[in-house]
């Protein structure tokens, strides 16, 4: 997958980009991250990109100029790209389905706004899709850049293990992780849950399913309309409820 991303502050890419999972799927040619500076797309000397917004008010607005120039070059140089996606807060909100959706395309061009906003031009006829990544004003459009490009990168087939990709495919089915322990046994007094020391691979799987069930209809119960329910995960819930009422 290429991700090209245009950018007043390349800069901030760095960190983010060059640690851990998404480092080392760059270095093995799974994804190409390429950092564009739109600023190199003005074409008047002082190099500014911004300007004061016709009909008045305060603030400045980015041009539309240096982002189609920089599309044509995108298009001249590495082919037309399958979605122009530009972070605001206007934007359908980015979710696991969207970033799932997102990882099976072969080019991605995301456009970090900046200033009070963009040109409406650009929205219009450059980009194909607006996500925001939640309900907050930011800075910038980097931020929610680098969220969409990590949650979109491990969904690609070779970025994570064969193991860990194995889970993401089967495994919670749209529930919230049961907890995990490591060693030691016994800190500060605080012990790991009997049943995971046991060996009974069955009892551990029941418990992991029910910590899972529990944990979703304590924290994030609207997660259980869109779950992935088997018949022993509704039986599970409907003793959770029996147990429930005659608490109460
Ligand atoms: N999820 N912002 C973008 C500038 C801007 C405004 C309008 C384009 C059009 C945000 C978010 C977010 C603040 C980034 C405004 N760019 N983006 N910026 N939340 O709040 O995506």
């Amino acid at each position: 997958m290429m991700v090209d991303i245009l950018t007043l502050f390349p800069e901030m890419f760095s960190g983010p980009f060059d640690a851990s999972i998404i480092k080392r799927a760059r270095e093995k040619g799974i994804i190409e991250i390429n950092l564009i500076n739109i600023r190199d797309f003005s074409r008047n000397k002082h190099r500014t990109v911004d300007d004061t917004p016709y009909g008045g008010g305060a603030g400045m607005v980015m041009a539309a100029e240096p982002l189609f120039e920089a599309l044509d070059w995108i298009r001249a140089h590495r082919g037309v790209p399958d979605r122009v996606i530009l972070l605001c807060p206007a934007g359908r909100t980015f979710n696991q389905r969207v970033a799932a959706e997102l990882s099976r395309v072969k080019h991605l061009v995301l456009i970090c706004g900046h200033y009070e906003g963009i040109d409406e031009r650009v929205a219009e006829h450059l980009v194909t899709d607006e996500i925001s990544i939640g309900d907050y004003v930011l800075t910038g459009g980097e931020l929610p850049a680098m969220v969409v490009v990590d949650a979109v990168c491990r969904l690609v087939p070779g970025v994570l293990g064969e193991r860990a990709s194995a889970l993401e495919e089967s495994f919670n089915d749209g529930l919230l992780e049961y907890p995990h322990y490591t060693r030691p046994r016994e800190y500060r007094g605080y012990r790991v849950p009997e049943v995971l020391l046991s060996g009974h691979h069955e009892q551990i799987r029941l418990w992991r399913r029910r910590q899972s069930l529990l944990r979703t209809l304590a924290s994030r119960p609207d997660l259980l309309a869109g779950a992935n329910l088997t018949d022993e995960d509704r039986k599970i819930l409907a003793s959770v409820m029996e147990e429930i009422k005659s608490l109460i």
